[in-house]
């Protein structure tokens, strides 16, 4: 008896996604808080229910909705706003329009001066990334 109520337990376990939610995981290069803002705003769209860009890993996590939105179709967000992924590279244009510490092409080169070494959050430069999705 205690095995099937174990059985059932993992049964739910793995369930404990519901209504048919999916994750994904995919490289996005970017450099400071900007870029995360920039990121996860472009993935502020229906569809997605969970979107996080982790600098360190230089990595993008989503929780998502397959039925409303491709995994494809996130990745493609996120180069759409300046930032490479793994399978979609940036627009030069766009890349271009993107704040100098954000230059990750170029390594970053404005983070330290602008950030200091832990200034993620305490930086805010004139309104130079509203080159967001509508
Ligand atoms: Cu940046």
């Amino acid at each position: 008896m205690k095995w099937m109520v174990f059985a059932l337990f993992l049964v739910f376990g793995l369930t404990a996604f519901p209504q048919g939610k999916s994750t994904v995981e995919f490289k996005a290069a970017g450099c400071c808080g900007m870029c995360a803002d920039r990121i996860e705003g472009a993935l502020d769209v229906s569809g997605v229910r969970v979107a996080e860009w982790d600098r360190e890993e230089k990595a993008v996590f989503v929780v998502y909705k397959p039925k409303k939105i491709s995994a494809e179709a996130i990745e493609e967000l996120v180069a759409g706003v300046g930032h490479d992924t793994e399978h979609f590279l940036a627009e030069d244009e766009v890349y271009a329009s993107l704040a100098g510490c954000c230059q990750y092409r170029d390594g970053c080169p404005g983070c330290s001066e602008v950030h200091g070494e832990e200034g993620e959050s305490d930086h805010d430069h004139p309104d130079q990334d509203d080159d967001r999705k509508p």
